[in-house]
């Protein structure tokens, strides 16, 4: 314990040093969440962090997250220095869908509209026309099939679906999943609701339909938050990275959360319900970077440029 607090104040006062600031992801280890907070940085989802490292006046971001985030940032801030705890930290998403594949997948489509989840790497986006996150995905698609737009979508397959299934688009789906909410488990997710009537089921879409069936709310992270915050009920199951137990707690103190079921169990997944490259940011790691200025992420600077249409159409439809 101790050393942990040696660790966090050298943090603090490197941070200072460098003249850098935190964005932190709800999925990262609470420490840094809380890191974050204290010290003017933010805690927040994928997009909202982005969003945050543009308009903050530092010159150095540090991303305690996953590349695709590192990489965003950098996107829409070519300008600043971007470092992360981890260069090896990915995503199933973004590894599931290697741009060249993804390339000759729309080259073979030219009729759809190209359609991208935040969770891709820099060059995935730079081929798309439109970026979208969780929270947004389902608002941008109705509007482009509401003008009769055809949809080439990718990587995540349950998303698309459940967008899909939501505003009846005509879409073509790239068979991507993530790794954590792929093992959420309808059945028993049916059978652990029975021993809590009273509880309310929050899930991300990422996750199979048949959790998502099961689901008293469906969002991204921010509004699974806010749900939590906002909702009369007491009791809630979680069906996302357990990584956002920590900011549910604080936002709704008082609040009981249970883990959804997935696949494997406590005795036999070290990370069930938790991402294995979110856990690779650390206090440590984060502390070295600090230090050497290490981990900088490069974004090709044309690759960039073409990426940030994408990721700006999204911001300005959702202005
Ligand atoms: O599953 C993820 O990695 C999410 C939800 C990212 C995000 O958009 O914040
Ligand atoms: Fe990717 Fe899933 Fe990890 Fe999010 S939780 S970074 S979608 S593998």
């Amino acid at each position: 314990a101790a050393e942990k607090t040696a660790l966090k104040e050298r943090i603090k006062r490197l941070l200072k040093e460098r003249k850098a600031v935190l964005v932190a992801h709800y999925y990262v280890d609470g420490d840094l969440q809380d890191l974050a907070e204290e010290t003017g940085g933010c805690v927040s989802d994928s997009l909202e962090m982005a969003r945050f490292g543009r308009d903050h006046p530092a010159k150095t971001l540090v991303v305690a997250g996953v590349r695709f985030m590192g990489e965003t940032a950098k996107i829409l801030s070519p300008e600043k220095r971007i470092l992360m705890p981890d260069l090896d930290a990915t995503c199933s998403l973004d590894l599931g869908c290697p741009a060249d594949e993804f390339s000759a997948f729309c080259d073979a489509h030219p009729d759809r509209t190209v359609v991208v989840y935040a969770n891709t790497s820099a060059a995935v986006k730079a081929r798309a026309d439109w970026m979208v996150t969780s929270s947004i995905g389902l608002d941008i698609v109705a509007h482009l099939h509401a003008q009769g737009k055809k949809i080439l979508w990718a990587p995540d397959k349950h998303l698309g679906s459940y967008i899909q299934k939501q505003t009846g688009a005509d879409m073509l789906l790239w068979q991507g999943s993530c790794l954590v909410h792929d093992e959420f488990k309808g059945i028993e997710l049916d059978l652990l609701k029975a021993e809590h009537p009273e509880a309310k089921v929050l899930v991300h879409p990422e996750s199979p339909a048949n959790v998502v069936d099961l689901a008293d709310v469906v969002g991204s992270t921010t509004q699974l938050i806010n749900a939590a915050q906002t909702m009369g009920a007491t009791t809630f199951i979680v069906a996302t990275d357990n990584g956002i137990l920590h900011k549910m707690r604080a936002a709704a103190p008082g609040k009981h959360f249970i883990e959804a079921p997935t696949a494997g169990n406590s005795a036999t997944c070290k990370s069930c319900a938790h991402c294995p490259w979110m856990a690779m940011n650390g206090l440590q790691n984060l502390a070295d970077v600090l230090e050497s200025g290490s981990n900088e992420i490069h974004v090709d600077p044309q690759v960039g440029k073409e990426a940030v249409r994408a990721i700006d159409r999204m911001l300005d439809f959702a202005a």
